[in-house]
């Protein structure tokens, strides 16, 4: 596909499946295998259990705060299922399906939403960095990694997130800008599922489009339906084969919207109807790709119940397991940022040791 062919003002997303899972567009030729398929569609399910089930434990209070991702499995395993070993990914927090495909284990993500700093150095999943809790703050990191990558001469491309909200932080104008002026392989993906907490994307800004952001910084830039598997993955695959040809950053505005809460500590009753809600229902992406399969008579929707039952028993091993981990240590608070730490923080941690050091010898109540 040729992505900088496309409009980025234009409203209509690129798709290629309707809701009912058919193709709509006339002349189109599946560039995935059917068995490219089946396993993306596999690997989109296991995503719905781990988020379903950390929500879970999370409720149960074996777990902190979490973000739901229910409604976007289809853009994030499209997007980790593009890149090869060498390439990067910065993530930010809610793209849970990528992280897997890029090789980051189920125990590891349990143990950073326990509060787990060492969590974030993964031991399989390569050239990937932490999760992003601060707001846009990982695009200037990717687009750094992206001058990196060009600077050395390697064949790599950096694939990045953030949300519809993330686009209107100064990082992201900024990061962009020097990604464009140096023509960095960077592909951007904006997760547009429509809220920034409580705040709908059409009070977050008065651009038709958030793609159209791309004209003014001078990239490639495309509204895809990021709740269909195949047009996203054609999209990426193509933004991926122009960066890594030397030609720049692109940017995706993938639309998506978040069926669940904002984290496990949101109630979306307070700011959406439940009519809105609905309308996205038939939407879903795990429900549109097995009708797509359906139809093709390559899947039997009555083997998932078993599948699912096996996701949910690995899914639960990878918690125990993480839940047995000795409990993480005052040095984890604050021993990645600074290689000697600054006297302040020095004082901080001495502070906190001693009120744990009082605490502990209170008598039990
Ligand atoms: C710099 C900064 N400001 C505010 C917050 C609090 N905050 C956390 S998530 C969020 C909204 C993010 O919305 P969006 O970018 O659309 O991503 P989504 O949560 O929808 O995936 C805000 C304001 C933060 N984490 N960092
Ligand atoms: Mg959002």
């Amino acid at each position: 596909m040729d992505i900088a062919a496309y409009d980025p003002l234009n409203e209509t997303p690129y798709q290629i499946l309707d809701a009912q899972g058919k193709v709509i567009l006339d002349h189109w030729e599946q560039s995935l295998s059917d068995s490219e398929l089946i396993e993306a569609f596999k690997n989109m399910l296991f995503v719905r259990q781990f988020d379903t089930m950390a929500i879970s434990y999370q409720r149960q209070g074996r777990m902190y705060t979490y973000p739901p991702n229910l409604g976007q499995e289809a853009l994030s395993v499209a997007s980790g299922s593009v890149l090869q070993k060498t390439d990067w990914m910065v993530p930010s927090v809610r793209e849970m399906g990528a992280w897997y495909m890029k090789g980051v284990s189920l125990k590891e993500l349990f143990l950073y939403y326990r509060g787990h700093e060492i969590a974030q150095r993964f031991e399989q999943a390569n050239r990937i960095m932490p999760i992003t809790v601060p707001i846009a703050s990982q695009i200037p990191h990717a687009a750094g990694v992206g001058y990196g990558i060009k600077f050395h001469g390697e064949k790599a491309v950096v694939l990045t997130f953030i949300g519809d909200g993330g686009t209107s932080e100064g990082d992201f104008h900024e990061a962009l800008n020097f990604a464009a002026v140096w023509k960095v392989p960077l592909i951007t993906v904006i997760q547009n599922n429509h809220y920034a907490i409580s705040l709908p994307v059409h009070k977050q800004t008065a651009s038709k489009t958030l793609a159209a952001k791309s004209l003014s910084y001078g990239m490639p830039g495309i509204r895809v339906d990021g709740n269909d598997y195949i047009a996203m993955h054609e999209v990426l695959s193509g933004s991926i084969d122009y960066a890594r040809q030397g030609n720049g950053p692109v940017l995706i505005e993938a639309l998506t919207y978040r069926r669940g809460a904002h984290t496990t500590s949101d109630d979306p009753k307070k700011y959406r109807t439940q009519e809105e809600e609905q309308e996205w229902e038939p939407k879903d992406p795990v429900n549109r790709l097995r009708s797509f399969l359906v139809h093709k008579n390559i899947w039997n929707p009555d083997e998932e119940a078993e599948l699912i039952e096996g996701y949910r028993k690995e899914i639960d091993t990878q918690f125990l397991e993480a839940e047995q981990y000795p409990p993480h240590s005052l040095d984890d608070v604050f021993a990645y940022m600074f290689s000697e730490l600054p006297p302040e923080l020095e004082a901080q941690k001495q502070e906190y040791q001693d009120y744990l050091n009082a605490t502990a010898q209170e008598p039990q109540k």
